[in-house]
């Protein structure tokens, strides 16, 4: 095994110049090509790519230290130790290598030997025409900076170009307001072309470029460097970092952003002067995957269907939607999109346990209240969550970890004329079926005369939605995120049910449990429903 020396290439006659990124950290595998490190001059940044595929044994540089050519980078390992150690980097764009006998390339725009030359003119409507872009010509603009309307300062960044070797931001050369822009995002263009006109103090008539990365001599054709434009300009180039919060970033960021379909005006920079790195736009989509997804009400998902003008078709009325409602479509919406959901349909006879709450009628009248079926549904529901503790998670939003809850609330679904709200009954498996009837009424009252408060509607596990005081045999609740599971359940109804020797008359409940497919398998899901039948068939389980 062989360790070659990697030294600083020709920087295009720059000294001292600022590391600003390591890209890879001692002990990575890097291809031939793969950047090691990124530097820049207060014109350009550019990355300094490994010469060879092989292991990075150690730095000597560090982020914020300086450099020259000739100065030590790196030691690494080749991949194949017989091959020809390769002594020298050079500074390439992107993927082009250039061998370190070529000539470097002047990296710089040369721009500053014209600025004393230009003396500031009167407010005027100038033409930003676009500079030579290093003999590329229909070079496509992947970014417009500004819009029309816009304040400018000298060097703010008009659009971002990129050719198939570098990404370069074009700044403007004077302070002013844009008039009218010339080109879109997608559009070719070439040097001399009009790009924008900018009407304010002027010394110049022409931008000048700033290579993001120098662009790179190949073997067979000289560097096509951004070089001076032809005109004077006024200002020398800006530092690849634009004002005004432009995006400021490198080629490789830019292509990783495009890769992962990151949108880089939402990444924060940790970089120097807040420059976009990798590591940045990872965690960027890291986070943005971690986040639950945004209500398709904002047109952050999926598409919006056509506004459609109903009147054509008839008498149409506005009518403005409640709070509560507006909050139900943004959680139903998140939840719809989020969570993978699967429904399991079951039912649970409840013969004798109607029986039995009739036998109750007397004794709740004397108590001042009423025993309907739900109260056994939320001790039963109760028991199954102590039994199959999987439905008594949230998953967490870093995706790597659920959050098992010790604790058993229980939320029941109560649809007012303002709305769905969901009131939360507290330590259900403790409580008797006396005590959750209580609690039942009166959350059932307090959320028909809007007195829940906040906190009776937070720290539910696990909801119950039940139609059966209307109708229905069957629906698919959708799950009220972040639990994981809700029962909804149907009206009861009396079904011939074969005992082994004839059919008999039994009452029937449906029961339909949804769930997240994330954190319940089907056959968990199955036993859950069976487990409620069972307990809910005999009631005497409830107590055990
Ligand atoms: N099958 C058959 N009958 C049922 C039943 C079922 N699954 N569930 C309840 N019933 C009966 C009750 O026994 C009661 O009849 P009796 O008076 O003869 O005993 C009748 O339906 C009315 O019950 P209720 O609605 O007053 O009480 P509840 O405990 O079932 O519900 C609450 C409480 C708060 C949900 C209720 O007050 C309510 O608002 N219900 C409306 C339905 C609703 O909003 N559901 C939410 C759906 S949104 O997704």
């Amino acid at each position: 095994m062989s360790i070659t020396q990697i030294t600083i290439p020709d920087l295009g006659g720059a000294n001292d110049v600022e590391v600003i990124e390591l890209c890879v950290a001692p002990g990575d595998t890097v291809a031939e090509g793969d950047s090691l490190i990124v530097l820049e001059t207060d014109k350009a940044s550019m990355e300094i790519p490994a010469p060879q595929a092989g292991v990075v044994k150690a730095f000597h540089v560090s982020e914020g230290s300086t450099c020259n050519v000739g100065d030590l980078l790196a030691d690494m390992e080749a991949e194949d130790s017989a091959a020809e150690p390769v002594a020298k980097a050079a500074p390439v764009a992107e993927e082009e290598p250039m061998t370190a006998a070529e000539p470097a390339v002047d990296i710089a725009p040369v721009v500053a030997e014209t600025v004393a030359e230009s003396a500031p003119v009167a407010s005027a409507e100038i033409d930003m025409l676009v500079p030579d872009l290093g003999g590329a010509s229909d070079v496509e603009i992947i970014e417009l900076a500004v819009a029309e309307g816009d304040e400018v300062a000298e060097g703010d960044t008009i659009v971002v170009v990129e050719t198939d070797k570098a990404s370069m931001e074009i700044p403007a050369s004077a302070a002013g307001k844009v008039v009218s822009l010339k080109v879109s995002e997608g559009s070719k263009v070439s040097q001399g072309d009009l790009m924008a006109v900018i009407q304010g103090t002027v010394s110049a008539p022409v931008a000048a470029p700033v290579a993001e990365t120098p662009v790179a001599a190949t073997e067979n054709a000289p560097a096509p460097a951004p070089t001076a434009p032809a005109t004077p300009v006024a200002t020398p180039a800006a530092p690849a970092a634009s004002a005004g919060g432009k995006v400021h970033a490198g080629p490789a960021v830019r292509m990783l952003a495009r890769e992962l379909g990151a949108d880089l005006s939402q990444v924060t920079g940790t970089g120097p002067k807040g420059r976009i790195l990798k590591d940045d736009v990872h965690a960027y989509i890291k986070q943005r995957l971690a986040q639950p997804v945004a209500p398709a009400a904002s047109g952050a998902v999926i598409e919006q269907p056509p506004a459609i003008d109903f009147s054509q078709f008839g008498e149409v009325e506005k009518v403005k939607m409640s709070k509560i409602h507006k909050l139900t479509a943004q959680n139903m919406t998140r939840s719809w999109l989020n969570v993978p959901h699967v429904t399991q349909f079951d039912h649970a006879d409840i013969t004798e346990l109607e029986a039995f709450r009739k036998g109750l009628k007397a004794e709740a009248e004397k108590r001042g209240t009423k025993v309907t079926p739900l109260p056994f549904m939320l001790k039963a529901c109760a028991m199954a969550l102590r039994k199959f503790p999987q439905f008594n998670v949230s998953l967490d939003n870093d995706g790597e970890h659920l959050i098992q809850k010790h604790y058993v609330n229980i939320g029941v679904a109560v649809d007012t004329p303002a709305g769905l709200v969901v009131p939360v009954l507290r330590d259900v498996d403790k409580k008797s079926i006396w005590q959750l009837s209580a609690e039942v009424i009166e959350m059932g009252a307090k959320a028909k005369d809007k007195k829940l408060m906040p906190a009776d509607m937070q720290g539910g596990c696990f909801t119950i939605s039940s139609l059966g005081s209307i109708g229905g045999t069957a629906f698919t609740p959708i799950v009220n995120t972040p639990e994981v599971a809700i029962l909804g359940v149907s009206k009861a109804d009396m079904q011939p049910r074969w005992n082994g020797s004839e059919f008999e008359p039994r009452l029937m409940m449906p029961l339909s449990l949804s769930y997240d497919h994330r954190a319940i398998n089907g056959a968990d899901a199955a036993r859950f429903t069976a487990y409620l039948g069972k307990v809910l068939g005999d009631i005497r389980h409830l107590v055990m």
